[in-house]
Parts: structure tokens; sequence; C-alpha cells
């Protein structure tokens, strides 16, 4: 069983990092619409050697991602598929297929825009900002995740994100890795509201 806090994280990634286009479900197409995302953040053209290897490396965590999650191979990952591959990682984290070590290091490195090894606030809310997330929202959670320090290293990084999957613990620091993952759902289910 994966409880109702642990359940709201995934979705959040599912939701705001996975799904896109907002289909509903994770396929091809939205890692596609991603590269064009990033790149375009970036400012990297077709061609460019950045823009191979952002290419490059988002086709691979689909494909890892497909193998691993599409129970009923119909080339698209629903949201319980979504949840029961994630909850096999958090029985054992350590056993992480390559294609979650790899998107750990590419959100690092994508949030890591000057290349110093570190993600400040700055860097780590743009990218958000850049993913239809709240910026403040965003500040605030850095400040949480990197427990009052100015930067986060990548080390520290991969401890965290390990958490947000694994840890019922409301208070973990790792819960924030991915920005406000209440605010963004709360705003789903109240988008009529305003
Ligand atoms: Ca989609
Ligand atoms: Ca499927
Ligand atoms: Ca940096």
């Amino acid at each position: 069983m994966v409880s109702d806090f642990r359940k709201k994280k995934l979705l959040h990634v599912f939701n705001a990092f996975f799904d896109t286009n907002r289909s509903g479900g994770v396929d091809k197409k939205d890692f596609e619409l991603a590269i064009k995302k990033i790149t375009e953040l970036r400012g990297y053209k077709p061609g460019d050697a950045k823009y191979k290897q952002i290419e490059e490396t988002l086709l691979k965590i689909w494909d890892g991602l497909q193998s691993r999650a599409d129970s009923n191979n119909d080339g698209e990952i629903s949201k319980d598929e979504w949840i029961q591959m994630w909850d096999q990682f958090a029985k054992n984290p350590s056993a992480a297929a390559d294609w979650q070590n790899l998107y750990c290091k590419f959100i690092f490195e994508l949030e890591d825009a000057s290349n110093d090894g570190e993600i400040d606030v700055e860097e780590f809310s743009s990218v958000y900002e850049s993913f239809g997330l709240d910026k403040e929202e965003s500040i605030e959670s850095f400040h949480k995740m990197a427990k009052g320090k100015k930067t986060v290293t990548y080390e520290e990084f991969q401890q965290l994100w390990k958490e947000y999957f694994v840890t019922e613990d409301q208070e973990a620091p790792g819960n924030f890795i991915f920005g406000c993952f209440i605010c963004s759902l709360s705003k789903h289910s109240h988008s009529h509201s305003h």
C-alpha cells in the first residue's frame, strides 16, 4: 500500500515534470515536448552538441521508464503504473534503475545553470518556474530542502532525491526537492475557484 502522502508526492512529479502535455498519461510525446521546452529554456538549437545531449538523455530516460513501468504495454505510463513503479523503488532504493539515476543527475545539471556543482535558490526556482510551478513557492521549498544553507551539492541532492520517493516523514527536507508538491495539487483541484 502506498500512503496518501507518498501518492501526493508521486503524482506531483508525474503532473509537473513528466506529463508535459497534461494529457493524464506519460508517453514519448511528453518527452519530445520536454526536449523542446528545456532546450528553449537554455537557448540550445537543433544541431548544437548540448541540444543533442539533452535529447539523447531524455529519450534514454523514456526508454528506461517505459521498460520498467509500462506493465500493460500500451506505450503509455498511467498514474497507477507510475505509483506501482515508485513503490517498488521505495522498497529497495539502492537497486534504482539506470534511468532513475540518470533522471536525478539530469535534473541536478539542469538546475545547476552556472555549472559549479552546486544549486542555489535562483537556479532551483527558475527551472521550476519554467515547468509551471510558482516561483515563490519554489523559493520556500528550496530553503526547506537546503535546511538554511545557501547551496546544495550533487551528493546532497542525490540523498534528498531518494528521500522524496521513500519517506513518510512530513518534515523531511527531501519532500521539497521538486518544489511544493502540495501547492500544485491543490491548484489542480481548485483551478475553477478563481
Ligand atoms: Ca502526456
Ligand atoms: Ca501502460
Ligand atoms: Ca550553480
